[in-house]
């Protein structure tokens, strides 16, 4: 009788530990229902009434959440112009986000949300929620955005040349990075499908123009015909750091699947696109992805999603920023 005494006070301690471990410490879809009951709406009415008008923004608003979660979690630190103990040496300064794009957009959001309700929702949040509102109204798929994210107060150039990964990245670097975020195998395609939409500068590729028999004696990787294009047309030297290229060229607006295809045709802009039909996991994904829906694809529970809970700071963690770009004094 003792022993099973024991066992049910175990048990009640187990739901117990498990309730409160599912109220702190994690998302919830509309968490702001009470706080601000308005603030999904307005961000979604900002982004739906703004982005048609700069379509391009989509792909480096989503581009930016991604950037943002690599980095100490998704926690707004990308977006910091400055902190005590970096100084201006934050994330921005850091050579993968020299090409982002989008800041003062995330700043026009929190200021109409601010207006609403001030001091309420986070920067965090708000990356998070515009980057699939953008991705939506440019007509691709949708994936749920739980919230609750709050505002890192650190940013530091060097991690975020340690956390995003290179576009020379090779599939064993690509599978450790996301391993190390939590993310598997399958998110890592997903998530690389993102590719589908946006554009890239030359010096994100350029070695596999210009440089390939230099690296590993190695042929390169990327389909010689297009190659020869790319070279003729877009990035006429190795020096070129301002033209700028679509990943996806023929729907590069839009959220499909072709940029699959196009890796499976070694039309994937980045060494890192090629790398992943390197695995044999990856590649018989990849070949089972173009057989079905974009839409399909990107639902619950789906690698969009996980990637925003990437070491998010919830409960008490943290702040709600007041200006994106600057930690509360
Ligand atoms: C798998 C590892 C990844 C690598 C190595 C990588 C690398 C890059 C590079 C080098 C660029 C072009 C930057 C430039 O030269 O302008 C780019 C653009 C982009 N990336 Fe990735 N990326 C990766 C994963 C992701 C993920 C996970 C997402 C989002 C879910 C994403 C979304 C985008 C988008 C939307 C653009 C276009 C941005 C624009 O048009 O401004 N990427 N990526
Ligand atoms: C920034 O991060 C690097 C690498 O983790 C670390 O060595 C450095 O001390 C950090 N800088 C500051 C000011 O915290
Ligand atoms: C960062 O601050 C230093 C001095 O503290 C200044 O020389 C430099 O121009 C600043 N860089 C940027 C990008 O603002
Ligand atoms: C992949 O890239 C990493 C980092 O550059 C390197 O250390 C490793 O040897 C490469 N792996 C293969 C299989 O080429
Ligand atoms: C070209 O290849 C050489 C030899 O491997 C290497 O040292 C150099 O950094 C490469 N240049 C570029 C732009 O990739
Ligand atoms: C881009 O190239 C120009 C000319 O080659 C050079 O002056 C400039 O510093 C480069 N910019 C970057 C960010 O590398
Ligand atoms: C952050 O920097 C950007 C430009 O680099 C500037 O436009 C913005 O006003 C700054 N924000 C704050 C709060 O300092
Ligand atoms: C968006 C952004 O802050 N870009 C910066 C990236 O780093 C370069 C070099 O430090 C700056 O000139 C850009 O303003």
């Amino acid at each position: 009788m003792a022993k099973f005494g024991d066992l049910s006070n175990f048990l009640v301690l187990c739901i117990l530990v498990g309730i409160a471990g599912s109220s702190y410490g994690q998302l919830q879809l509309n968490f702001y229902a009470k706080s601000c009951p308005q603030a999904e709406k307005i961000i979604q009415d900002y982004v739906y009434k703004q982005i048609p008008n700069a379509p391009s923004l989509a792909a480096a608003l989503l581009r930016m959440h991604f950037h943002d979660c690599f980095v100490r979690g998704c926690d707004g630190s990308v977006l910091l112009n400055f902190t005590s103990s970096t100084k201006n040496q934050t994330e921005k300064v850091a050579v993968p986000n020299q090409t982002l794009r989008g800041f003062s957009f995330i700043d026009g959001v929190k200021k109409a949300v601010e207006a609403e309700c001030p001091g309420v929702v986070s920067c965090a949040d708000i990356v998070a929620l515009v980057a699939r509102d953008s991705v939506v109204v440019t007509g691709g798929p949708y994936w749920k955005v739980p919230t609750g994210r709050r505002d890192g107060e650190i940013s530091n150039a060097s991690e975020a040349l340690a956390n995003i990964p290179p576009p020379t990245s090779n599939f064993s670097s690509l599978q450790t990075s996301f391993a190390s975020k939590g993310l598997d195998l399958k998110d890592l395609v997903l998530l690389s499908g993102a590719h589908t939409i946006g554009v890239s500068h030359c010096p994100s590729f350029s070695s596999r123009l210009y440089n390939f028999t230099g690296v590993w004696g190695k042929k390169s990787s990327l389909d010689s015909e297009y190659a020869a294009n790319l070279k003729m047309k877009k990035c006429k030297s190795i020096n070129d750091n301002t033209t700028i290229v679509e990943m996806d060229p023929e729907s590069s607006s839009k959220f499909d699947l072709s940029y699959f295809q196009l890796v499976l045709r070694r039309k994937g802009l980045f060494q890192s696109d090629a790398a992943l039909t390197t695995s044999a996991t990856t590649k018989s994904f990849i070949n089972q992805l173009v057989q079905g829906s974009v839409k399909q694809f990107y639902a619950e529970p789906g690698a969009m999603e996980k990637m925003g809970k990437i070491e998010v700071k919830t409960g008490s963690a943290g702040e709600i920023r007041k200006h994106c770009a600057a930690v509360n004094s």
